[in-house]
């Protein structure tokens, strides 16, 4: 009996879609609280690839019902293309088993062009964002400008705030950014209420709504999307993603009380990967690398861009266990590992000669971190589809010891493949 959030303890591509769609099993309620349609999953289910980027993938399950909360930003073409090509594969969406918030803020075709034009000014290094106007849809939230999903129910209110973001954004896209199109409000509008139209059934305040599940007994599922270092508040600012990433933010984006959480999953991944622009001190350029890309299918989900590899951080995955808690870890990908002759951690840093075991806050200072590594053998078993401790190959064992060791909370549940069948449980 427990609400259990689930939090990306890396940059993000962890391998958390699996692990929400395992512990879906038992809950009645699976929500998103941040993000966007910058996240992607990847599911494998009886031998179907799943794709999803805004829904969570309790949907599905059936009997399970998948919230959006108010902190997540809304691109509603995408989301409804997400809806049509579930139908067709004969998933039932329905406003029983799909809610979002009215409270939540969209993501208006301005913000996509926004998103590549902040990019292209920006002077040095480049944030590498996923391109689906993620950040200018949050900065409108900060703003108070933002355009809400309940809005589009209020035809003046739309209008006025549509009229009055145009203005600015048209000013904008003429006068600093150049190249860029400006946008027609009626052309807009008709896209958009047309839009609402399609997503009407499934609106609701989703806080009262979500309290109302957990005061009757229900049990939900907080589904986190990127990963810790991606939190704009303690990530690697500014190379991150616009909202907090964190599992505090599993209250403040859905309208609940931190009382209401019972569980905090951190899902890791055996080694680490990065997408995007900004510091990575266990990166690698070698051999190892390349088996890491190659082996673990490093791709973004969402964007199709190649991710950087490296070994496993202790340093970062420690850092995110401070500022989101960690009562267990899912640890995946174990299986890319594999055949490996030897296998590092990174348990400290040498920065300017000094060895700190923390991630500086200065991003400069960060990037001129030295990984200080403890060595583990490697195995040559194949570990894939492996459900049990005992077959394990000794040194893989040795390995996850030394991980909870060097991480500081128990492997809980260990991923070793992509189906939602190969995975081990340990209680
Ligand atoms: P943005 O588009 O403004 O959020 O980009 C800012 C930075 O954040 C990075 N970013 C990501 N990096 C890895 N994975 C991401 N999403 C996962 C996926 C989903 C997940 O599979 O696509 O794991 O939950 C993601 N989203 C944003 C981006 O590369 C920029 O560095
Ligand atoms: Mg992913």
């Amino acid at each position: 009996m427990a609400n259990v959030v689930i939090v990306g303890a890396q940059w993000g591509d962890e391998g958390k879609g699996k692990i929400v769609d395992l512990l879906t099993e038992q809950a009645d309620v699976v929500a998103r609280f941040q993000g966007g349609n910058n996240a992607g999953h990847t599911l494998v289910v009886d031998g179907v690839k799943y794709v999803l980027h805004l829904i969570p993938s309790g949907i599905l399950r059936e009997g399970k019902v998948s919230m959006i909360g108010n902190g997540v930003v809304l691109d509603p073409g995408v989301f409804i293309q997400e809806i049509d090509e579930l139908l067709a594969l004969g998933v039932p969406v329905t406003g029983d088993s799909l809610k979002l918030s009215n409270r939540m803020h969209l993501i208006m075709p301005y913000h996509k062009a926004l998103d590549a034009a902040r990019e292209s000014k920006r002077a040095g290094g480049k944030i590498g964002t996923t391109g689906r106007g993620i950040g200018p849809a949050y900065e409108d939230k900060v703003g108070r400008r933002g355009i809400r999903l309940g809005d589009l129910y209020n035809r003046e209110l739309f209008d006025a705030k549509l009229q009055e973001n145009l203005e600015f954004v048209n000013f904008l896209m003429a006068n600093y950014y150049e190249g860029f199109e400006s946008f027609d409000f009626k052309t807009v509008r008709e896209e958009l209420l047309g839009q609402a139209e399609r997503l009407r059934q499934y609106v609701t305040d989703t806080g009262p709504w979500l309290n109302d599940q957990i005061d009757s007994g229900k049990q939900v599922l907080f589904e986190g999307a990127q990963g810790a270092l991606l939190d704009v508040d303690h990530g690697t600012y500014p190379y991150v993603t616009s909202s907090v990433t964190g599992s505090a933010n599993a209250c403040a984006g859905t309208g609940v009380g931190p009382k209401r959480i019972d569980y905090v999953m951190a899902i890791c991944k055996a080694y680490t990967t990065r997408v995007g622009g900004g510091p990575f001190p266990t990166e690698l350029f070698d051999e190892d690398g390349k088996h890491l890309g190659e082996k673990g299918h490093e791709f973004g989900a969402t964007t199709g861009r190649p991710r950087r590899c490296g070994w496993l951080d202790a340093v970062v995955v420690r850092h995110s266990a401070r500022m989101s808690g960690m009562d267990g870890i899912a640890l995946t990908k174990l299986d890319v590992l594999d055949g490996m002759q030897t296998i590092k951690v990174c348990v400290a840093y040498d920065l300017d000669g000094e060895t700190i075991d923390y991630m500086p806050g200065d991003i400069e200072e960060l990037a001129r971190c030295k990984p200080i590594y403890e060595e583990f053998p490697g195995w040559s078993e194949s570990t894939v589809g492996c459900k049990d401790m005992a077959d394990l190959p000794e040194a893989a064992r040795n390995y996850i010891a030394n991980v909870e060791r060097l991480l500081g909370a128990p492997v809980a549940i260990l991923s070793t493949g992509p189906d939602r069948n190969e995975t081990l449980i340990r209680t």
